[in-house]
C-alpha cells in the first residue's frame, strides 16, 4: 500500500468551491483564519483560528491534505466525538474542536480552565479511540490571552489547565510532547483548538538556544507550558517538519523588548538552531530555511512592515508566508512564527 503524503496548501476561499470531489476525498481539514469557511461537503471538519489575515480581503483558509496514491483512503462522515470533529487515514489524524467558556461554571478563571480541560479530555478521547496516540502539532487560540482573570494571566491559566489534562490522560507533561503555538483571538471568540496525531511516533526536536518550554522556570506560570520546540515524523514524506510557535526569547528570557526587528532577526535565528537540530537528527540538510512554509503572527498590524524587511533580508522574495493578527503569549513579546518543512521520507 503507499504511504500517505501530507501536504499543506494555503487557499482563497474561492479557489476551494472550485474544487473537485476526488481534491475533497484527500482533505483531512480545513481552517479558515477569521472565520470558517462554509463548506458544504459534511466530511471534512472545517473550524477557524479567529486571528484576522493581514493579506488582503479574501478568506484565505490552510488546507491539510493526504496526496499518494490510489489507496488512500480517508474516513467518510463527519465524525464527531465529544466537541472534537476529526477526519483520518491509517498514518495520520486531524481534528479540530471549538469551545465557549460561557458554557461553563464558575468564576473567569475556573470557566477557562474548565473549558480548557474538556476540550483536551475530548481529544484525548479521540485519539484513544483511533490508534492516532501521538499527537504532533497543536494550534490554541485562546481569546484575550493576556487579560488578567482572578489575579492572573488567562494564558497561565490555559497553561494550568493543559498540564492538568496531559497528566489527567496520563500523558507525559515533558519530552514527547507535541509540538504547538498559542495565541491570542479577539474578545469574543470561542477557545480553537486544532491538531495533527500519527499512528507513529514523531521525533521530538529541541532548541539548543532556549530552555525547553516544559522547564520554564515559575516565573512564567506555576504550571509550563507543555509543548515541544518543533517535531519530525520521519517515516513519512511530504511535510513532515513541524516547528512550534517560535518568538524573541533565548534561554527563557524574551529578549529586544520593544524592537520588532530585532525580535524577528532573533526569532529566524532559533528557527535556523531548530532545523540544524532537525537535520542533525534525521539526516543532515533535509530542511532549509528558504523551503518553509511560516505562518507570522503579528501583534501590532502597523508592525508588519518593519517583520516583512526584517524576514526578506533572509529569506527569497518567493517565501510561503502567511501573516496573522495575533496577541502572543508573553506581553513583550510583538511577533511569533511557526513554520512547517518537507521533505522525502527520512
Ligand atoms: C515561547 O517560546 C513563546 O503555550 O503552546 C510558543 C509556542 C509559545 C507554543 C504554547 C507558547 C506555546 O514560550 C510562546
Amino acid at each position: 500500500m503507499d504511504a500517505a503524503t501530507l501536504q499543506l496548501d494555503y487557499v482563497s476561499s474561492g479557489d476551494l468551491s472550485g474544487q473537485s470531489a476526488s481534491w475533497w476525498d484527500s482533505v483531512l481539514g480545513v481552517v479558515g483564519f477569521e472565520r470558517a469557511p462554509r463548506i458544504d461537503l459534511s466530511q471534512v471538519p472545517v473550524t477557524a483560528s479567529m486571528t484576522p489575515w493581514l493579506g488582503g480581503a479574501e478568506d484565505l483558509c490552510e488546507v491539510w491534505r493526504v496526496a499518494g496514491g490510489q489507496d488512500i483512503e480517508l474516513s467518510t462522515g463527519l465524525l464527531e466525538r465529544g466537541r472534537v470533529h476529526y477526519r483520518y487515514c491509517d498514518e495520520l489524524l486531524f481534528g479540530s474542536v471549538t469551545i465557549e467558556e460561557q458554557g461553563f461554571d464558575g468564576n473567569a478563571s475556573a470557566a477557562l480552565l474548565s473549558a480548557t480541560m474538556a476540550a483536551y479530555q475530548d481529544i484525548f478521547a479521540v485519539l484513544k479511540e483511533t490508534r492516532h496516540r501521538h499527537l504532533l502539532r497543536v494550534w490554541n487560540y485562546l481569546p484575550e490571552i493576556n487579560r488578567e482573570a482572578d489575579g492572573d494571566e488567562r494564558y497561565r491559566h490555559f497553561n494550568s489547565a493543559r498540564q492538568s489534562a496531559f497528566r489527567s490522560s496520563g500523558r507525559s507533561t515533558v519530552g514527547s510532547v507535541p509540538a504547538a503555538s498559542a495565541l491570542g483571538s479577539p474578545a469574543g471568540s470561542p477557545i480553537s483548538i486544532y491538531f495533527l496525531a500519527s499512528l507513529e511516533p514523531p521525533q521530538m526536536i529541541e532548541n539548543p538556544r532556549q530552555i525547553s518550554a516544559y522547564h520554564y522556570p515559575p516565573k512564567f506560570g506555576k504550571h509550563s507550558p507543555i509543548f515541544s520546540r518543533a517535531c519530525v515524523l520521519s517515516e513519512s514524506a511530504g511535510t513532515n517538519l513541524f516547528v512550534s510557535g517560535t518568538a524573541s526569547i533565548v534561554g527563557h528570557e524574551t529578549l529586544h523588548h520593544g524592537d520588532v526587528t530585532a525580535q524577528t532577526r532573533e526569532t529566524l535565528a532559533n528557527i535556523e538552531a531548530l532545523l540544524g537540530e532537525a537535520n542533525r537528527i534525521v539526516g543532515a540538510g533535509r530542511y532549509a530555511l528558504d523551503e518553509l512554509k511560516f505562518k507570522v503572527y503579528v501583534r501590532q498590524p502597523s508592525d508588519l512592515g518593519a517583520i516583512e524587511d526584517a524576514l526578506f533580508a533572509t529569506l527569497p522574495a518567493t517565501a510561503s508566508i502567511v501573516y496573522l493578527q495575533a496577541d502572543v503569549c508573553r506581553e513583550d513579546l510583538l511577533v511569533e512564527i511557526e513554520a512547517t518543512g518537507d521533505s522525502p521520507r527520512n
